[in-house]
């Protein structure tokens, strides 16, 4: 009886000490994962204008000190994105009004972005429920690996560009394979029988994922100058994503069975920064949504905790401004930090998810953002709901949203619970 017990006692902490050791190495080396260890920072005061006057309501804010702050990301942090393009043309390529087993309609639409002979394109997937008489709200969200990686439907197209090579795929290309291979990050089903349309744009055709010294994508199309004339101030990638969602409302604002007025971008990681940055240059976006953003989204710079800007800016030299490389090992220097960039959402809903088991992205330091964006959403009369982090899988819903939820980094149903409901609550 003793051994028996002793054994399985003797199991259990193997396997506790098995999960923790795995779940550690998710993370890489010699970084700060001990909060503990968070150094004293201070953080810029989003309420103070750079004439030193403090702002006091809602009006300073909107006229001035939210222009300050987002002309500071544009030039220190994600680069300065061109307008709409003279031309732009939206074709419908595909339709049908019995899609996912009749309970959805869906249509793919291309845009195609045109400068001089050139034109870049696009897919823009949009399933929205079947029987609405009004308009419908939802969400626009930008996805990894393809349209037709969300969901298995045969009808979707599949992509062209360039894709990651991942999973066997080799060449860079897509294959039919692939279908439904990310279906579990998008809970389309959930969403349509919520009454929401559900819209995806695949980034890498925005702008392939890669350091090519901005030679492909939106950027080799649309910058002003050519990669050795590039002002410090030219928009990465992040920008140029968040530059592709905005083309796509510009879609949604032809559409008349959309209601553009209530669209909420939403994006993961790399993409969770890109829809915060989309929502804060594009006010036609209703709510943002940012799923474990982490570094350069959410969570706070200063903390270093989890990815570094160093480390961002050298695993991934081409998301950012150059002006961002500035502010390696020297984030104190930096005019900016995320709180503010949370704080360009207002007064619209924001919503910032974070994972347990997600600590490169510093789920800590999403949730201070979120408090620190707080002054600002109370010029409006608004608030997060929250005075300290929340337990896991306690979610917050005021104006700001909130989660951790136990788990890895990932978008899970569980998650688009929670934007359901908060976008029932706020869109
Ligand atoms: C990681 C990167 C993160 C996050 C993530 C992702 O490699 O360090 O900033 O963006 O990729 O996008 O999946």
């Amino acid at each position: 009886m003793f051994t028996c017990q002793f054994s399985r006692n003797g199991f259990v902490l193997f396997l506790l000490f098995f999960i923790t050791l795995n779940a550690a190495s998710a993370q890489p080396k010699g970084y700060l994962y001990d909060e503990q260890k968070v150094r004293h920072y201070t953080l810029p005061n989003p309420l103070v204008c750079e004439d030193g006057s403090t702002v006091t309501d809602s009006m300073v804010w909107t006229e001035k000190r939210r222009p300050e702050i987002l002309r500071l990301f544009e030039k220190e942090v994600y680069g300065r994105s061109p307008g709409k393009p003279k031309h732009i043309e939206f074709q419908e390529f595909e339709k049908d009004t019995n899609a996912l087993g009749g309970k959805a309609k869906r249509k793919q639409i291309q845009i195609k972005l045109c400068k001089d002979d050139k034109a870049l394109e696009i897919n823009l997937l949009i399933y929205s429920p079947v029987g609405t008489k009004k308009p419908v709200p939802g969400f626009l969200t930008i996805n990894f690996h393809g349209n037709h990686t969300v969901h298995n439907d045969p009808a979707i197209k599949i992509t062209e560009s360039w894709v990651r090579n991942r999973n066997g795929i080799k060449n860079n290309q897509a294959r039919q394979e692939d279908r439904g291979s990310s279906s579990s990050r998008w809970s389309i089903e959930q969403i349509i029988d919520h009454g929401y349309m559900f819209a995806t744009v695949y980034y890498g055709e925005i702008d392939p994922d890669f350091d090519d010294s901005f030679q492909n994508g939106v950027h080799g199309l649309f910058s002003s100058s050519a990669e050795k004339n590039r002002e410090p101030t030219e928009w990465g990638s992040i920008a140029g994503w968040a530059w592709g969602l905005s083309r796509c409302m510009d879609y949604i604002e032809a559409d008349p069975v959309i209601d553009s007025q209530r669209i909420a971008v939403m994006g993961h990681s790399r993409l969770g920064k890109t829809a915060l940055w989309a929502g804060a240059v594009d006010p036609r976006f209703a709510m943002v949504i940012s799923n474990n953003s982490g570094c350069g989204g959410a969570a706070l710079s200063r903390r270093k905790f989890g990815e570094t800007v160093k480390r961002i800016n050298t695993s991934f030299p081409h998301w950012f401004c150059d002006n961002y490389k500035k502010y390696n090992d020297n984030e104190d220097g930096c005019p900016v930090d995320q709180h503010m960039l949370v704080a360009l959402a207002a007064p619209r809903p924001v919503y910032i998810a974070s994972a347990e088991g997600d600590l490169w992205a510093d789920p800590r330091g999403e949730f201070l953002s979120a408090l620190g964006a707080e002054p600002i959403y109370r010029l409006f009369g608004y608030g997060l709901g929250a005075i300290k982090q929340p337990s896991v899988n306690e979610p917050v819903h005021g104006r700001i949203g909130y989660h951790i939820r136990n788990g890895r980094h990932d978008v899970t149903d569980y998650d688009w619970k929670q934007y359901l409901k908060f976008a029932d609550l706020h869109l």
